[in-house]
Formats: C-alpha cells, sequence, structure tokens
C-alpha cells in the first residue's frame, strides 16, 4: 500500500515510524517561544536520525485536564517548528483538530493532518480536501477534558469500527481520496483498560476496512495500569505494545521513543516472508 502524503509517497510493505514532536510548554522549557522552537526542531532532528519516518507535530497538549489552546497560540508553536524542518527528507504531520491550523500548516510544508477528531469540525474536511495531505482519522469518545470519567460501549471494537467506516466515506465525499487516509482507534481517548486491550487484541480486524492503520500506545496510562510504572518508566511496555500493534497489522506506529521501537521492529522485519 502506498500512501499519498503530499509530494511523498509512504511505501507501507514495512511498518513506518511516527516520532512524537510536542511544542507545548509543559513538555520542554517554558523560557519563551523562541526556546520552545529550537529545543522542538533539535527534538526533531534526533528523532529524524534515530530513523523517524514521519514526524508528528502538535502545539496542543490532549491530555485529561489539558488547558485549551487558542487558534493564534497553537500556529505561533508549530509554524515555526514546520519552517525549520520542512526542508528534511522526512514528511510532516500536524497535530491537530483546528482547520485554521490545518490550512496554516499544510501552507508552510506539513503534508499529513493528524485528528484525533477525524475531521469533524466545521471546515475540517474542506481543509484537507482543498490539500494533497494524508490525514489520520481517529477515534474519541467525548471530549479529552471528561472522555476517561465513564467511558461505555456494547461492542468497543465494533463500535470504533462503524466510526471510522463513516468517517472514511465522509472524507471520501469531500474528495479526499482513499489512498490518502489512515484510521486510528484512538488508544486511551474515551477508554477503560478493559477497551484498550480489546481493541489491541482484535487490532487486525480494522484492517478489513481497507486504509492503513496507525497506532499510539507510546507510554500510555493503560501500560502504566499494566506494569504499575510511572510514565517515565514506561519504554519497554511501549515497545512491547508497538510490537503487538505491528504483528495484528498496523502500519504506521506514533512513538516517543524512536531509536528502540526502530530496532524492535528490525526484529520483526527480519522474521517476515
Ligand atoms: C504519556 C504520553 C501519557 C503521552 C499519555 C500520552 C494519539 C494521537 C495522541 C494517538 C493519534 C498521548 C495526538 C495522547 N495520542 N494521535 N495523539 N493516535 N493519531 N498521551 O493514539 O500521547 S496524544
Amino acid at each position: 500500500m502506498l500512501l499519498h502524503c503530499g509530494t511523498f509517497r509512504l511505501d507501507l510493505s514495512r511498518p513506518l515510524v511516527m516520532g512524537i514532536v510536542n511544542v507545548t510548554p509543559d513538555s520542554f522549557s517554558d523560557g519563551g517561544r523562541h526556546l520552545l522552537r529550537d529545543a522542538a526542531i533539535a527534538h526533531a532532528r534526533q528523532l529524524d536520525a534515530e530513523g523517524a519516518d514521519i514526524l508528528d507535530i502538535g502545539g496542543e497538549s490532549t491530555r485529561p485536564g489539558a488547558l485549551a489552546v487558542s487558534v493564534q497560540q497553537e500556529l505561533d508553536r508549530v509554524l515555526p517548528v514546520i519552517e525549520g524542518l520542512r526542508d528534511g527528507a522526512v514528511p510532516l504531520s500536524i497535530d491537530t483538530c483546528k482547520p485554521e491550523v490545518m490550512r496554516a500548516a499544510l501552507a508552510a510544508g506539513a503534508s499529513m493532518v493528524n485528528d484525533i477528531s477525524a475531521l469533524q469540525q466545521p471546515e475540517a474536511l474542506a481543509a484537507l480536501a482543498a490539500s494533497d495531505a494524508a490525514v489520520c482519522l481517529m477515534h474519541k469518545q467525548g471530549q479529552p477534558q471528561t472522555m476517561q470519567i465513564d467511558p461505555r460501549y456494547d461492542d468497543v471494537v465494533l463500535e470504533v469500527m462503524e466510526f471510522l467506516r463513516g468517517r472514511i466515506a465522509e472524507a471520501e465525499a469531500a474528495g479526499v481520496a482513499r489512498n490518502r487516509i489512515v484510521i486510528d482507534p484512538g488508544f486511551g481517548f474515551g477508554k477503560t483498560l478493559a477497551h484498550n486491550l480489546a481493541l489491541l487484541r482484535d487490532l487486525h480486524k480494522f484492517t478489513a476496512l481497507g486504509v492503513p492503520l496507525l497506532a499510539g500506545l507510546s507510554r500510555k496510562s493503560m501500560l502504566g495500569a499494566i506494569t504499575g510504572q510511572t510514565v517515565e518508566h514506561r519504554l519497554a511496555a511501549s515497545v512491547a505494545a508497538a510490537l503487538l500493534a505491528v504483528e495484528r497489522g498496523a502500519g504506521i506506529i506514533r512513538v516517543h521513543d524512536v531509536r528502540a521501537t526502530c530496532d524492535a521492529l528490525k526484529v520483526w522485519s527480519a522474521i517476515q516472508k
């Protein structure tokens, strides 16, 4: 499968690694905008050197309880980072739900939109359709502030699949070709541990939707619940989870720890026929 991602063509016959680049003051120094920009660019270049196939640049913290960020604030964070990285060899993804940020980031050189709202904001579908970028459509239940209070499903795998099937259809109807679309069950987004485990166990079912599958498990609280480790000690659990996702058909893995994940995927690849 070849994912059309701006001018890039990403070959999904081997699993790809998306490196996470947070451009938020809680993840880097809060010593001012230029320090934040420089730290994010340096981190991104390191992830590139470690083997990242895509860099996911986000200026809005989506963790439960995080404060909302204005369009201007998000643009001030992410645009200088995209401008600093756009001439590199690796495609850039913009992690945002806001159509204004999508348009500006794509104009500045991003080739992909990673939208945890799956293009449900007014104008988001149009912003994608007007571009040649790829898009990741992710499932979540509820809104980040409150989604972990009491998530409920009758059949989590079926319901997440039906949601994503609908979003693929909407995107295609709006003019986003199927070869530009990636889907993601959204681990941790309005899901209990049991829901997350069911999704990971049955992840292969999502490949029936006919588009590449992205999985984001890196350092997430479900791994803390399983291992008892705090967020800074979840590397081994994250690598294990990435490998389980790839084994079940994930084509793209969104991770913090690019070098360790790439090494694990090389071992996986070595036994493939
Ligand atoms: C520690 C580190 C604890 C990170 C929690 C987290 C996904 C995503 C996020 C995902 C896609 C996160 C933007 C949440 N997760 N995009 N974004 N898929 N496509 N939490 O799973 O990393 S942010």
